[in-house]
């Protein structure tokens, strides 16, 4: 080689490295370096939800979403059901290396578009008008950016030089101003109750000035952000809402157009970073005899070892080498690659850890008794705390009092939030906001938040019954009095909690089909301002009936009647496949309860049968159109075609319920499709390196996993021969923490030594979490991270549990505990 050429390969390598060292604009259409990624709307705002924390301009830094929701916005400190922008064009500018938006918001028909475009280790954030911010939105409408508070807080920053740190708490001021000037949140509904001031809050900045470095103490978190033509305010929108992020923001000039508002943001590497690798393995532990392999992932930048070890922790404290393996490759899967540490040979009971390089896991049990307990508690806490219209208590402390006593309203006609709907007709004998009695009864609340879903909650009672009748669970850990609307956990009474529930669930959905005539779409919160609500379930309303003749919050001599319009209400347009779907759990319920409570049991049956009558003669007058999707459903378990797994997989799941009820001749035509679905459950294995399915849609795939497992374990107990035993661990194994981001257990359960720390549960607000809980997972953000925060509880589509879904659970883990410990 001529030294001319050996010096023309250095000046390329110094380029290639100082190129590699900048922002490029990747394959996937966004911006990277090693240990930054800036997303330019890959996820863009949700009309359902509106601001879900989850869209705009967002920065993956060292492998953690510390930032979103940069885009034009209309408020200092958006919350959820403020305005969100319709992204209308998204352009991708190779040349340029950048990216465009087109954004808009109708409400006020106004445009903007945002270019950010790669510069050096920076990019430049633009925003562009082609007409001026209207009238009705100057000083409102900025360009926004949010930082993720429980990365952020205690950290400090410099503005233009002075020195700050971020509260762990928020306490900074706020000003009030005309309810006129306030721009239209989602619907024209308020978040917010202005006690009768005409006034809303808006924070005042934290800090001002033109250069902001944040996380100056924090080199994986620190961010620089300068801009010329504009002033940075720095706010904290948890004061206005527990879920707000730190903000930061630049109001768009009056009467401009053109290049409005530049930001230059560059996010600090650290050179070389390489994320810690994740090892995924069960925190609740293995039985001896069960397959046990970890599966570990890795950045893209990593070497993998070759082998990795399980050491154990002897009870004088001393750890010995249990056993050292080889690791196989799976590969690469989104955004990093997987190798997996199959110790199965290991059977010896004991405690142990995971030692892969310099990465230890914190320790876990193989034992025979690891699964025992994996339902208690969410059945003895999760379940008795979300009983609606009940006072719950629990040694000393009280968890709520008794809810919504002064009963639920006709909903009248709304376009509602939370996805409900009143229609036109009340489809009911009731006026609308007339009181419909009785249906302050029973019922369990649906999620984190506190309204009755009825299709929800029939699941629950459907789930709870499958339960009973196949395990008859008698554990007796919960009181509850119906009479005395009192519920105490941990004081067992004498009759089977399961039982009790069922009871509960069924009380509510009798009452709506007697009250209403048929089921209602939901009994659920009137205004928005007590939707979000976070504390006592029996403070969401005041419990005196709403007059509408009283001023608002004024309260009726006799003290039984109040001005203040919180009353719940009944959304009661009539679906009569819910009601049919009413009367199958009915008929369940009262073989259940016959011998139980006789009288509801009497009660369910009449409703059942009535239900059923009028809703296929409803069903009858409407045209008849073929249900392809089952047919095609058919076809796959005929061999003959494609269908669509989730129906598929609860077709069989009906079929396999039906088996203690039918011939043996019944059991034996359901082994061609049993067959097949064995295959599916290996297809997984190919999908992913976790072998469960896991889903990429807006809420974590939990339900569908829990779904998949319910399946394997049921066929696996009517055709052990054809689905073996070693395939009921892959959803505990996936549940318990063997999944992508980390290795927490995704449910906070008896037994696992590392669950999740934070939940969306009611006392979400709190940083804490309801025991038993069952978090909906990891939750897919385009185009390819997985996520799931366990310092920020307030992203649902990632933390919250369903009453649905938990309930579920109980029958997943119902079903692998009679599996593994007969
Ligand atoms: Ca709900
Ligand atoms: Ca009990
Ligand atoms: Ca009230």
């Amino acid at each position: 080689m001529t030294k001319k050429h050996s010096l023309l390969l250095i000046f390329w390598a110094a380029v290639t490295t100082s190129m590699a060292q900048n922002l490029q604009l990747n394959d996937l259409e966004y911006f990277e370096r090693q240990g930054v990624n800036v997303l330019v709307f890959s996820n863009s705002f949700n009309g359902g939800f509106n601001d879900e924390k989850n869209s705009g301009i967002e920065i993956i830094h060292h492998g953690v979403r510390t930032v979103q929701g940069g885009a034009v916005r209309l408020n200092n400190t958006p919350e959820q059901w403020d305005l969100v922008p319709k992204m209308t064009n998204r352009k991708v500018n190779r040349e340029n290396s950048s990216i465009e938006v087109s954004l808009r918001y109708d409400d006020y028909d106004f445009d903007s578009r945002v270019v950010v475009t790669a510069k050096g280790k920076a990019v430049e954030i633009a925003v562009w008008l082609d007409k001026p911010v209207p009238e009705k939105l100057t000083g409102e409408a900025g360009l926004n950016i949010e930082f993720l508070p429980s990365q952020y807080w205690l950290k400090t920053f410099t503005m233009d030089g002075r020195l700050g740190r971020l509260p762990r708490y928020a306490t900074s001021q706020t000003i009030t101003r005309p309810n006129s000037e306030k721009p239209r949140q989602f619907k024209g509904f308020k978040t917010y109750d202005d006690r009768g001031t005409g006034c809303f809050v808006d924070p005042l900045p934290i800090e001002t000035g033109h250069e902001i470095i944040v996380a100056t103490d924090a080199p994986e978190r620190m961010i620089r952000i300068s801009s010329d033509d504009a002033e940075l305010k720095l706010y904290d929108g948890r004061m206005l809402a527990q879920n707000g992020w730190f903000v930061l923001r630049s109001v768009l000039p009056k009467g401009k157009t053109g290049k409005v508002v530049t930001w230059m943001v560059e996010p600090h590497a650290i050179p070389n970073w390489i994320r810690e690798p994740n090892i995924g393995f069960s925190q609740i532990g293995y039985i001896p005899e069960q397959p046990k392999v970890a599966v570990i992932e890795l950045d893209k930048h990593d070497t993998p070892q070759a082998t990795a070890t399980l050491m154990r922790i002897k009870t004088d404290g001393t750890t010995e080498l249990a056993f050292k393996g080889e690791l196989k490759e799976w590969g690469p899967y989104f955004k990093y690659n997987y190798v997996k540490f199959d110790f199965s040979s290991v059977k010896q009971p004991g405690v142990y850890y995971i030692q892969y390089g310099q990465t230890k896991t914190n320790d876990f049990l193989i034992d025979e008794h690891v699964y025992d307990k994996i339902t208690d508690a969410t059945t003895d806490v999760w379940v008795p705390i979300h009983m609606n219209h009940m006072y719950v208590t629990e040694g000393y402390r009280t968890w709520h009092g008794e809810p919504f006593k002064e009963g639920y309203l006709q909903a009248p006609e709304s376009d509602h939030f939370d996805l409900h709907s009143q229609g036109a007709s009340t489809d009911t004998k009731y006026k609308p906001l007339e009181l419909i009695p009785g249906l302050n009864v029973g019922g369990f609340f649906d999620a984190g938040d506190f309204d009755i879903e009825t299709s929800s909650n029939i699941n629950v009672v459907q789930n709870f019954i499958r339960t009973w009748e196949l395990f008859h669970p008698q554990r007796d850990e919960t009181f509850v009095s119906q009479e005395q609307r009192y519920v105490e956990l941990h004081r067992p009474d004498g009759k089977p909690d399961i039982l009790q529930f069922i009871e509960h669930g069924v009380l509510n959905l009798v009452t709506q089909a007697e009250q209403i005539g048929h089921m209602s779409q939901t009994l659920s919160n009137s205004v928005l301002d007590n939707y979000h609500h976070l504390g006592d379930a029996a403070s969401i309303t005041d419990g005196l009936h709403y007059d509408p003749s009283l001023k608002p919050y004024e309260v009726s001599a006799d003290g039984k009647r109040s001005g203040t319009p919180d009353d719940m209400w009944a959304f009661t347009t009539r679906n009569p496949r819910l009601d049919l779907q009413a009367a199958g759990v009915f008929t369940s319920a009262a073989r259940v309860l016959r011998g139980y409570n006789d009288e509801l049991a009497d009660r369910a049956q009449k409703q059942a049968d009535r239900l059923r009558k009028e809703a296929n003669e409803l069903l009858s007058k409407r045209p008849n159109h073929r249900d392809r999707q089952a047919e095609a459903d058919n076809d796959w378990l005929t061999g003959t075609g494609d269908g669509n797994y989730r129906n598929v997989a609860r077709n069989l799941q009906v079929m396999l319920d039906s088996i203690p009820m039918k011939d043996a001749a019944y059991k034996e035509q359901l082994r061609p499709a049993v067959r097949k679905y064995a295959e599916y459950i290996k297809s997984f294995d190919r999908q992913n390196p976790y072998g469960v399915p896991i889903g990429l849609g807006n809420w974590a795939g939990v339900n569908a996993v829990l779904n998949f497992g319910i399946t394997v374990n049921y066929a696996h107990i009517y055709f052990p021969d054809i689905v073996p035993k070693e395939e009921v661990y892959r959803v505990a194994n996936w549940l318990y923490g063997c999944h992508p981001y980390h290795n927490y257990s995704f449910v906070a359960v008896v037994g696992a030594a590392r669950p999740k720390q934070v939940f969306y549960g009611n006392n979400r607000a709190d940083f804490s979490f309801i025991p038993g809980n069952v978090a909906p997972g990891l939750l897919f953000r385009k185009p390819d991270h997985f996520e799931n925060y366990d310092d920020w509880p307030f992203l649902w589509g990632q933390n919250e549990g369903t009453i649905a879904g938990n309930t579920q659970y109980i029958i997943f883990g119902s079903a692998l505990k009679n599996i593994v410990t007969p």
